[in-house]
């Protein structure tokens, strides 16, 4: 579990994320297109862009939000967030079938991106939290996946 001190930490950050969740989440699906490939495989509607394409595209940019949007309704939770991760392990091991190693990815894109668009907010205690707090949410991604039958 996180300390007190490390929420505090986390949800420093992200007040100032809040103030573009598109325009971060977009940056982080950016950023793992770029530098894994194979990610894109996942979105139907995205897998035939190119990288400029997928620069301009809204329907990137919206997905940017969402990611964003449920990450910040799990964060703001403080780790009471199981009616919030459920579904969305569900809908991960069922539906889009994305292997825990993309979540792992998708988290050190957020640490990258949150690191160079807030670096006077975002210091080393900062990192860890975030780090301790998405290392948590991919083991428990990983739990939930288990219980449909999805070893990702
Ligand atoms: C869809 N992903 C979604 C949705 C949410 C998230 C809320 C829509 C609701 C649902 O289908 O459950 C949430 N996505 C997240 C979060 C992260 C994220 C919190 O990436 C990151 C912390 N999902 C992943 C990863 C991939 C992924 C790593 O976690 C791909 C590499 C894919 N999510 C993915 C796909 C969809 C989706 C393919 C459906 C997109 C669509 O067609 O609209």
């Amino acid at each position: 579990a996180l300390s007190d001190q490390e929420w505090h930490h986390i949800l420093h950050v992200w007040e100032k994320v809040e103030a573009d969740l598109t325009g971060h989440g977009h940056a982080v699906l950016i950023r793992l297109f770029h530098d894994d490939p194979d990610a894109l495989k996942f979105f139907e509607r995205f897998k035939h862009m190119k990288p400029d394409e997928l620069q301009h595209s809204e329907d990137v940019k919206k997905h940017g939000n969402t990611v964003f949007t449920a990450l910040g309704k799990i964060i703001k939770k403080k780790g009471h967030h199981e009616a919030e991760l459920k579904p969305l392990a569900k809908s991960h091991a069922t539906v889009h079938k994305i292997p825990i190693k993309q979540l792992e990815h998708i988290s050190a894109k957020i640490i990258d991106v949150l690191k160079e668009k807030h670096p006077a907010d975002f210091g080393a205690d900062g990192q860890a939290a975030m780090k301790k707090f998405l290392d948590m949410f991919c083991h428990e991604m990983a739990a939930g996946y288990k219980e449909h039958g999805f070893h990702g």
